[in-house]
């Protein structure tokens, strides 16, 4: 498969994903999407990889959704065309990804990465919800996913003034997991997804599950949830060789079985 939008490596265990739209600082369009969601699902059906890494440039992880593209629509079309419904399919990938961000990250390209799995942050990111600058909202879950990140107060700061926050104050209001200099950023999150990748694969997927259910269900019923997969686990072989080599005192072998 060849891509226009995107750059599509391996490095090792891990599918290293590289928005490449330079000319409009990865702004989103619909052939971006497209790639986007012919990479994961490629990389979902790998038995070779365990973990996806979703970076940009320097200067720009996605700048937003197209405004060029999406400018001259009309009401009809967009409802018709049930605009940006596609992205949800990029929430369906099985496998972790992580979002490794530096510079803008403003509008689509924030809800891009709050898509992800986790965000390691490059120090120079910039985060915001700008699109009341243009007249509208967020349209790819801004409004409901960065108010579970970052709270009530905040995500109405951000929505409402479209101010950007910086790598700092992003990591302390918990929308992402480490702050890292950009120089180091694509090494730090590759590192992070081998990492996750040398772990027992339905393991990892089960955990993915799990945590994201936290924001679907009531905590009576996460738990439940959480105990049922943790109970299934038991018939991993994976689950039998952690164990035995943890009383072994030795590295485990993961089969990802
Ligand atoms: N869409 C299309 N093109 C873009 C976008 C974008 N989101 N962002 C940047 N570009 C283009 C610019 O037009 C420019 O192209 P050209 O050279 O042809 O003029 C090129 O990228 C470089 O951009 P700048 O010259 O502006 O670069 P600067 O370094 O001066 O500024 C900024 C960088 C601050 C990031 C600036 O480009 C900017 O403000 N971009 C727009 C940010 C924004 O508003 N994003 C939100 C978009 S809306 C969205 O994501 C969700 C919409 C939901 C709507 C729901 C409707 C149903």
């Amino acid at each position: 498969m060849t891509y226009e939008n995107i750059i599509v490596e391996t490095r090792g265990k891990v599918g290293l994903i590289t928005l490449n739209r330079p000319q409009a600082l990865n702004a989103l369009n619909s052939a971006i999407l497209t790639d986007l969601l012919a990479a994961t699902k490629a990389f979902d059906a790998d038995d070779n990889i365990g973990a996806i890494v979703l970076t940009g440039s320097e200067k720009a992880f996605a700048a937003g959704a197209d405004i060029k593209e999406m400018q001259s629509k009309s009401y009809v079309d967009v409802y018709l065309g049930d605009l940006f419904s596609g992205w949800e399919d990029f929430t369906r990938t099985r496998k972790p990804i992580i979002a490794a961000v530096a510079g803008y990250a403003l509008g689509g390209g924030c809800e891009l990465a709050m898509m992800c799995d986790f965000i390691i942050a490059g120090d120079n990111a910039k985060f915001g919800q700008p699109e009341i600058t243009l007249g509208v909202m967020p349209g790819m879950g801004g409004s409901q996913r960065l108010t579970r990140f970052v709270g009530k107060s905040k995500a109405m700061d951000m929505c409402l003034t479209g101010r950007m926050m910086d790598a700092a104050e992003a990591e302390r209001s918990g929308l992402v997991s480490r702050v890292v200099p950009v120089g180091e950023l694509v090494a730090e999150a590759l590192a992070a997804a081998t990492k996750i990748a040398g772990f027992s694969l339905p393991a990892v997927m089960m955990n993915k599950e799990a945590v994201n259910r936290a924001y679907e269900l009531t905590l009576t019923e996460g738990l439940r949830f959480e105990r049922r997969v943790f109970q299934s686990m038991f018939a991993l072989e994976d689950q039998k060789e952690g164990m035995a080599a943890f009383v072994d005192k030795r590295k485990p072998e993961f089969r990802n079985k």
